[in-house]
């Protein structure tokens, strides 16, 4: 095994993955921020190095300390979590380098899928399908791409090569319209990519957003573990994931798994990754994308499949073989997740910030919390606003959103706002509860209710009621009598006592 694994991230991915090792029996390293040196990853790991500032990119993106930090420690393997350094080909390669195993894929494969429209062309050459669009080299000029635009017909979409998340995206209803959405969306690729390279997609309305999972070793043996629906998002950030998708049926799972394995066969992938597909009414599925790393949303698919997607990483970036064979995933009840972001529903999903005063965390049958908040932390603006999340088991669907609701009541964030309330209003939806989403679902179709005034507006009397309870039982604890044994003389203890008493 390796001696020691070292940890590149922070938030409740890192300590997904330190738990992950400390199953294994692996020592781990921790690294941190200035903003994260009373963080929970820092705590769990065995050690713990500082970065650098709270920026990412003075900490977290600091591919050279990291390895650094790892040479000096003795690291042998890395994980990268998610975000950060996971799909940065450049850091794969240092890790390599410098003698250290990158748990993830070769960098050849993080660059094949990187770039959206060399991944598109891979993946077709494989026998993929893709939605019908502009083939072949990359690289077109606004002239070629007016040409060809009739071809595909209206409406359609402009996407960015180096792309994903939606960044660079222009949907276009006629050619008379699309030069100046040419432009713009060059502009918005190169400032965000450095690369204003575009390419089109006819558009596919009222599609679901359906991702495979897939674990692949060094030996060639590859496996899908079914799908997650990830339909429900705003703005291109995902919101709820469940697994299997409700929409799902056994043929088609099995020929999308085929087909997930043929695109990650096509760039020789090795551990794991997702497959992003639309899937449209009809039930035509297209490939979208690849994430060549461990994913957010990666619970709900371990708790049907029952399947360690962490530690399979670890194995496979050992050299082992997989632990399962294709005819060993069986798919048992259902999963969902909800992602709990600090920020206001009832305002336009502001983030919100400062101290969480007190965390309740809910537990019981088929509840699962990964987070790395508790009471006390304090949350900064400077990364992801997701502070926990909320995945629960059901063995039916209807049985793991009544498992939601409970877990979501349960739920106690005090000192920043949260979307517990959206998540809450979701799993009482019609739409939600009848599996009848796509992704403009949360966008278009979906509202918060009013919020009401009784419950938020503030009450100086209660609050000033309860600060003189804390007040008066503190005095009265302070002037308990306590047993000193013989030798117990402390003054300071004494002095401390007397303080206490006196104020
Ligand atoms: C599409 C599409 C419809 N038709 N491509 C959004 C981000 C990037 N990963 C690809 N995206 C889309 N590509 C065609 N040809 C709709 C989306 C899309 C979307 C995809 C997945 C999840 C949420 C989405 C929200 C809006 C648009």
């Amino acid at each position: 095994m390796f001696k020691k694994i070292l940890v590149a991230n922070r938030g409740e991915i890192a300590v997904r993955i330190l738990r992950a090792c400390r199953e294994l029996g692996i020592p781990t390293v921790a690294v941190f921020s200035e903003a994260d040196r009373n963080a929970l990853h820092v705590r769990y790991a065995d050690e713990a190095y500082l970065l650098g500032p709270a920026p990412s990119r003075d900490s977290y993106l600091r591919a050279d300390k990291i390895i650094e930090v790892a040479r000096k420690c003795g690291a042998d393997a890395i994980h990268p979590g998610y975000g950060f350094l996971a799909e940065r080909e450049a850091f794969a390669a240092a890790c390599i380098d410098a003698g250290i195993t990158f748990i993830g894929p070769k960098p050849s494969a993080i660059a094949a899928m990187g770039d959206k429209m060399t991944a598109r062309n891979t993946v077709t050459a494989a026998g993929v399908p893709v939605v019908p669009g502009t083939e072949g080299k990359g690289g077109m000029n606004d002239d070629d791409l007016l040409a060809f635009a009739p071809k595909i017909g209206f409406p359609l979409l402009i996407k960015a090569s180096a792309g994903g998340g939606g960044k660079g995206m222009r949907e276009v209803t006629s050619l008379e319209e699309m030069p100046a959405l040419l432009a713009s969306a060059r502009r918005e690729a190169e400032s965000a990519f450095g690369d204003g390279n575009v390419y089109l997609e006819k558009l596919v309305e009222g599609a679901r957003h359906i991702e495979i999972q897939i674990l692949a070793d060094q030996h060639g043996n590859a496996i899908y573990l079914g799908e997650r629906d990830c339909s429900i998002q705003r703005r291109h950030q995902k919101l709820i994931e469940e697994a299997p998708s409700p929409f799902m049926d056994e043929e088609l799972r099995s020929k999308m798994g085929a087909v997930a394995v043929k695109a990650a066969q096509a760039v020789e992938y090795v551990n794991a990754g997702t497959i992003e597909f639309l899937v449209d009414k009809e039930r035509n599925f297209y490939f979208l994308e690849m994430n060549t790393r461990l994913q957010v949303e990666h619970p709900v698919t371990e708790l049907v499949t029952g399947i360690d997607i962490v530690a399979e990483q670890i194995r496979i970036a050992r050299g082992r073989q997989l632990s399962y064979k294709q005819e060993d995933v069986r798919l048992r009840g259902h999963a969902i997740e909800c992602r709990v972001n600090a920020e206001d529903p009832y305002n336009g999903f502001m983030p919100s910030t400062g101290r969480v005063t007190l965390s309740i965390v809910p537990t019981g049958p088929g509840v699962r919390v990964d987070t790395s908040v508790y009471s006390g932390i304090e949350i900064s603006p400077f990364y992801d606003p997701m502070i926990a999340k909320l995945i629960v088991w059901g063995e039916t669907r209807g049985q793991a959103i009544l498992r939601m609701r409970r877990a979501l009541e349960e739920y106690r964030i005090v000192g920043v706002r949260t979307n517990i309330p959206f998540h809450q209003t979701m799993m009482d939806s019609h739409r939600f509860m009848g599996g009848q989403y796509d992704t403009r679902f949360v966008e278009e179709r979906f509202s918060m209710p009013e919020l009401d005034e009784e419950r938020v507006t503030h009450h100086p009397e209660i609050a000033a009621a309860f600060a003189t309870l804390v007040a008066h039982h503190e005095a009265q604890r302070s002037s308990e009598f306590v047993m000193r044994n013989e030798r117990d003389t402390s003054n300071w203890k004494w002095v401390g006592r007397w303080e206490r008493l006196h104020r």
